[in-house]
């Protein structure tokens, strides 16, 4: 599979490209998928990611069965931990990403969706992390992010079972922020991501790591990050020029981070 990766200005979309197999995963597509975004996370001219699958089947239907069929313990081992690069590579980019759900987002999928700041899908998506069912638990951060996302008793359903989630109850229950037709997916998370990039880069890029924390550490020590980061926010010049410009009835222009 390739991962393509296109500049459209400020926005960068990433492409996950082996349609063939709907877009499954291998060691080697998982480690550019990270290195990817380690490249964006270095380019300042980058305010927001949309990531997406090739093709109107899948945004992503996992790891590759195929190739992991065969592995061994110290081999899963290995394949185990590049998936947590690649998730964690999405999770902690400074820049948010939206994960554009066209079709099947299983396993792996649904995990590099759930790594992903904000979930946008078409109507045809299919959400499932069905690996119990393949004798292996979630092992991409599906466990913990999923039961974040949608509590524990429902997350448990859906990881001890393997049942699949079609778009209209992942709406239901949280799992993505809404739906739309396959054709206007794009145009919408293209929308979205231009709002996002129009804000103050600092700014969004502060409260991504804020939302963050919510979930990352105990509530007390993220209201402290929280109330450093906003002092922190009033020595910068986004700060500056975003209320110079409310004060003075006009778009605030920020530039782009060093
Ligand atoms: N891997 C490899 N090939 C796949 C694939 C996958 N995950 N999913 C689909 N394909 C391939 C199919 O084999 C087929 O290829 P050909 O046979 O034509 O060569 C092609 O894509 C089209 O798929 P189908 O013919 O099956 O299409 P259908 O419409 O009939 O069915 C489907 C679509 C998405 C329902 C079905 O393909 C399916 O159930 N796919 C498997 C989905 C799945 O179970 N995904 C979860 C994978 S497990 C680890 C931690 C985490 C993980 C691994 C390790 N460690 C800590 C060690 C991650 C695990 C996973 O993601």
């Amino acid at each position: 599979m390739a991962i393509d990766l296109e500049r459209r200005g400020s926005i960068a979309v990433v492409t996950m490209n082996r349609p063939e197999a709907l877009n499954a995963f291998n060691n080697e597509q998982l480690r550019v998928l990270a290195e990817t975004f380690d490249e964006i996370g270095n380019d300042g001219s980058i305010r927001c990611v949309i990531l997406t699958g090739a093709g109107e089947r899948a945004f992503a239907a996992g790891a590759d069965i195929k190739e992991m069929k065969d592995l061994d313990g110290a081999g899963g081992l290995t394949f185990g931990r590049l998936g947590h690069r690649a998730t964690r590579s999405v999770e902690e980019l400074p820049q948010p990403v939206i994960a554009a759900v066209n079709g099947f987002a299983l396993g792996g999928g649904c995990e590099l969706a759930l790594a992903s700041d904000i979930r946008l899908a078409s109507e045809n998506a299919v959400f499932a992390q069905p690996e119990v069912t393949l004798g292996i638990p979630p092992g991409w951060g599906g466990t913990q992010r999923l039961t974040r996302l949608v509590g524990p008793g429902l997350a448990s359903e859906l990881i001890l079972s393997g049942r699949r989630v079609k778009a209209d109850e992942a709406l239901r229950i949280g799992l993505v922020n809404s739906v739309w037709p396959l054709d206007q997916l794009m145009g919408e998370a293209t929308k979205l991501a231009e709002v996002i990039a129009a804000n103050s880069p600092l700014a969004v890029r502060s409260a991504k790591q804020l939302v963050r924390l919510a979930f990352n550490g105990q509530t007390i020590d993220g209201l402290d990050s929280e109330a450093r980061a906003f002092g922190e926010a009033f020595t910068m010049a986004d700060q500056k020029e975003g209320m110079t410009a409310f004060v003075e009835k006009r778009a605030a222009v920020f530039a782009d981070p060093a």
